[in-house]
């Protein structure tokens, strides 16, 4: 099958000195055991098409756009959140079978529907190509992106599996989507495609949604664990209810206490703790009974960040995943 279009869209952005400039790091000698990412990342310009992926891949891609956040009437900033990605990820250890790349960025269209289609155009290549797309957020409208590139690529609505204090359901308003409308949007794509639509909200703090927001996941079948019920078998139930469809993962910092994420547009002060027992609930994610086909680190917000911390820990999260990732036995 042909990619739905190769002419890279506007607001793609291939990796340039300035993101190369992020990726640095320690070198402690030419030891391969001695490697981080910042010495073994690619560079790739997706206007070419990635030769196919013959070890595991994952390849990185940002969402370099608060504009969603800025129509929901957010605070600015995450459109620095993919360069902080990158900058604490430079020294983590080379994970053994795992190649890196970085695509770019998508930067903000004139529309936030434009920006989350240029998303689309590079989420579709990346799994075509046979890598994992890791998309490093940016405001949560990327979600949509994320699963229209997967829908493209797999001929099939994704599951969506969202980590986030909020259910991002809402009525899409006439100014158009948001970062608080993703999930309504493949709700709406679901519906007009005859697919069914799969969502479970990981993390709902019911003091940050609404009764209505709560009505909506309802009638679209979205299951909800409360943030007071997340357990690792909440989750891998949730995750039984896909009946094995392809998972689109989406993490919002914000399903974080702001004691571990301060760095987001809207703070949870009761949100999760992300201590081992997340860290092995997320890992276990990572199986080969379930098909994680995408990966996205939504909400960072750079600007309103306490030394790094919330970077620190939306890295970290990439790093626990791909380890896991790189452990399974054979190509999702
Ligand atoms: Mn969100």
């Amino acid at each position: 099958m042909e990619c739905t279009s190769s002419n890279p869209p506007e607001s793609y952005h291939r990796a340039n000195a300035s993101h190369r400039a992020w990726w640095v790091g320690r070198d402690d000698g030419a030891e391969s055991t001695a490697a981080r990412w910042h010495q073994r990342v690619a560079f790739h310009d997706l206007a070419q098409a990635l030769p196919p992926c013959i070890q595991r891949t994952a390849c990185f891609i940002g969402y370099a756009s608060d504009l969603g956040v800025r129509m929901n009437q957010g605070r600015e900033g995450a459109a620095l959140g993919p360069g902080a990605l990158r900058e604490r990820m430079a020294n983590f250890p080379a994970i053994g079978g795992l190649q890196l790349v970085d695509c770019g960025d998508i930067v903000a269209a004139d529309s936030v529907l434009a920006t989350q289609e240029a998303l689309a155009w590079a989420v579709e290549r990346i799994v075509r190509a046979g890598a994992i797309p890791v998309i490093l957020g940016g405001g949560h409208d990327q979600a949509f992106g994320h699963f229209l590139g997967l829908a493209r690529a797999l001929g099939r609505a994704p599951a969506c599996l969202n980590f986030d204090a909020h259910a991002d359901l809402r009525p899409i308003p006439a100014s158009g989507p948001n970062s608080g409308t993703p999930f309504t949007q493949a709700a709406d794509w679901c519906a007009s495609h005859n697919e069914k639509f799969r969502y479970t909200i990981v993390g709902w703090q019911s003091c940050a949604n609404t009764q209505l927001l709560a009505d909506r996941a309802r009638d679209r079948g979205v299951s909800i664990i409360d943030a007071l019920s997340v357990q690792a078998a909440s989750v891998a139930n949730a995750c039984g209810g896909f009946a094995g469809a392809p998972i689109a993962l989406s993490i919002d910092l914000d399903v974080f206490s702001a004691a571990h994420a301060p760095g987001v547009s809207a703070p949870s002060a009761l949100g999760l703790i992300p201590d081992a027992a997340f860290t092995r609930l997320l890992q276990g994610l990572f199986s080969s009974h379930t098909a994680i086909r995408g990966i996205e680190i939504a909400e960072l917000n750079p600007s309103l960040d306490v030394d790094a911390h919330t970077a620190r820990l939306g890295a970290a999260l990439i790093y626990a995943m791909l380890s896991a990732y790189a452990q399974l036995r054979s190509p999702a």
